[in-house]
């Protein structure tokens, strides 16, 4: 049989080796300027005047509760205005949806800032399973009921998801694309400055790092070429907020951001170096592979403290969130007393 010549590898080029390489160094905090540049010219939603006048409403709705602003999913990143194509990111949003169903049980108001169609709180052990939610019903008598061996489970969580509806715990509000999610931050972040040192940010989405400025995305579908030519794209990377959020948009506020690598020698690196940049409150590690069963706390000026489900718990499906967000409860009633006494 007739041996095929090696592909030729090509040379990466500089910027390919450095987005690649791992010790280069992340781009620098957004500034004053960076803020301004960035919104002025990217939109708002036409739909956020009226999502934060919900928000207002369920801000005043809370004068005394703790309110944690939980993000969850991924985000889009269009390559067309009128979009048929988009970058996207692995994220389902368990972790967001998770967390803020430990939240609810722990007396907070949530703020549910998630990718749509991502997973809910409550409707996520029902949704995106490898069972179709259909699995769990049955007929009887000629009405659809729940399966027996689904009842008591499905009565608790159906509990849990009419009583936060009931009191007004919990609001939900969609995102998609990273110009959508950055847009909905600030605005909220900014609607929240009156709640003070009771509110927490629990910044879990998966936020894309590139996007494609306004003057440069085609307004089209881009088109095959003919060919067969490649198609380069061009991707500005999102400036990093998050000391904006810190220190002017969310002076006052506990702020939690989250760390994934897949890589675990860097992971602690990562999260000292974004606590280092950011002088935020706690940052928590993930690797990818790992993170239903493990995370690591990183704060300031102490050890890392890694959480990990032992084997019993594995085996008794518990979620590592129902460990953690204790603890994170624990840190913001000390966030809380701190800013009461200084
Ligand atoms: O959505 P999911 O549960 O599948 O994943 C959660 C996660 C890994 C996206 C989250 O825990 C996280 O690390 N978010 C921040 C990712 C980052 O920007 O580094």
């Amino acid at each position: 049989m007739a041996q095929h010549p090696p592909a030729p590898t090509r040379r990466l080029s500089t910027n390919e080796r450095e987005t690649i390489d791992r010790t280069v160094e992340p781009l620098p905090p957004a500034l004053e300027l960076d803020e301004h540049n960035y919104f002025d010219n990217n939109d708002p939603p036409d739909y956020l005047e009226s999502m934060m006048s919900d928000v207002n409403d369920f801000i005043e709705k809370h004068p005394q509760d703790r309110i944690v602003l939980v993000t969850s999913g991924g985000t889009t990143v269009p390559l067309e205005n009128q979009t048929v194509r988009f970058i996207d990111n692995f994220s389902a949003g368990t972790r967001g949806a998770t967390s803020a169903e430990y939240f609810l049980e722990l007396g907070y108001a949530v703020i549910f800032l998630h990718r749509q169609f991502s997973l809910l709180p409550y409707s996520r052990h029902y949704s995106h399973s490898t069972h179709c939610f259909l699995d769990f019903m049955e007929e009887k008598d000629g009405k659809v009921v729940v399966g027996s061996k689904y009842q008591s489970e499905m009565l608790s969580v159906l509990r849990k998801y009419k009583d936060a509806k009931e009191a007004g715990l919990l609001l939900l509000l969609p995102f998609t694309t990273i110009n959508q999610y950055l847009h909905t931050l600030r605005s909220l972040s900014l609607a929240l400055q009156p709640v003070g040192p009771r509110a927490l940010f629990y910044l879990a989405a998966a936020v894309s790092d590139f996007f494609i400025p306004p003057s440069r995305i085609p307004e089209h579908k881009i088109q095959s070429m003919a060919g067969g030519k490649k198609l380069i794209m061009d991707l500005d990377p999102v400036p990093k907020f998050l000391n904006r959020l810190v220190d002017k948009w969310a002076p006052s506020a506990m702020i939690i951001s989250f760390k994934l690598e897949t890589d675990r020698s860097i992971l602690i690196f990562k999260a000292r170096q974004a606590l280092d940049r950011y002088s935020h409150q706690l940052v928590i590690g993930n690797l990818l592979q790992t993170r239903k069963q493990e995370v690591v706390f990183v704060l300031p000026n102490q050890a890392e403290n890694w959480i990990k489900l032992n084997d019993q718990q594995t085996i008794d499906d518990i979620e590592i969130e129902s460990i953690f967000i204790p603890q994170i409860v624990n840190l913001h009633s000390e966030w809380i007393d701190n800013s009461a006494s200084t």
